[in-house]
């Protein structure tokens, strides 16, 4: 089985006024399209890899032909992210976090807002594309970081909580240059 485009779990139009319909249109049908049709023609040469997960195949970077690795990096992690991106997203989200997660990040950031707030300068202060990422790591131990591109948190061995894309390609059309207002 090759590898697929989810559909999104909510129209286009359901993150007015934050995402603008345009926007999502184009990230998911063609951005995000994109990088399944490019990962699914690089495991054109390594056709057993259609077998795993796209978690799997990104663990197992090092076992894949050298020639193809640099291609499905970039576009097997753009396809998890988005994938996952797709899902953090709703129109009945936002607002504060509640139970352990909230608990967890009480005590690793001291309050919510102050995680909020080193998110934000974070992913305001990333140079160029990329994402922010709240992760957890094996020890379920919480963190914040950026990857560069398209690289996905599990290249490093950790699991991620909450991702925000920082391309143009996710905000330009309504925010242009303004990633903060986009952030937040
Ligand atoms: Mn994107």
């Amino acid at each position: 089985m090759t590898f697929q485009v989810p559909n999104l779990p909510y129209k286009f139009e359901a993150l007015e006024p934050h995402i603008d319909a345009k926007t999502m249109e184009i990230h998911h049908g063609k951005h995000h399209a994109a990088y399944v049709s490019k990962l699914n023609t690089a495991l054109e040469k390594a056709p057993s890899f259609f077998e795993r997960s796209i978690n799997e195949v990104l663990q197992a970077l090092n076992q894949l032909p050298e020639e193809i690795r640099t291609a499905v990096r970039n576009n097997g992690g753009g396809h998890l992210n988005h994938s996952i991106f797709w899902k953090l997203l709703s129109p009945n989200g936002g607002g504060k976090a509640r139970g352990t997660i909230l608990q967890k990040i009480d005590q690793q950031f001291k309050s919510f807002e102050s995680f909020k707030e080193q998110f934000s300068n974070l992913a305001t202060n990333h140079f160029g594309s990329g994402w922010a990422w709240l992760v957890a790591d094996k020890d379920r131990k919480l963190s914040l970081l950026t990857t560069p591109n398209q690289d996905a948190p599990i290249l490093q061995g950790l699991h991620p909580l909450l991702g925000l894309d920082l391309w143009e390609h996710a905000y330009y059309l309504k925010y242009q240059n303004r990633r903060p207002e986009y952030i937040t």
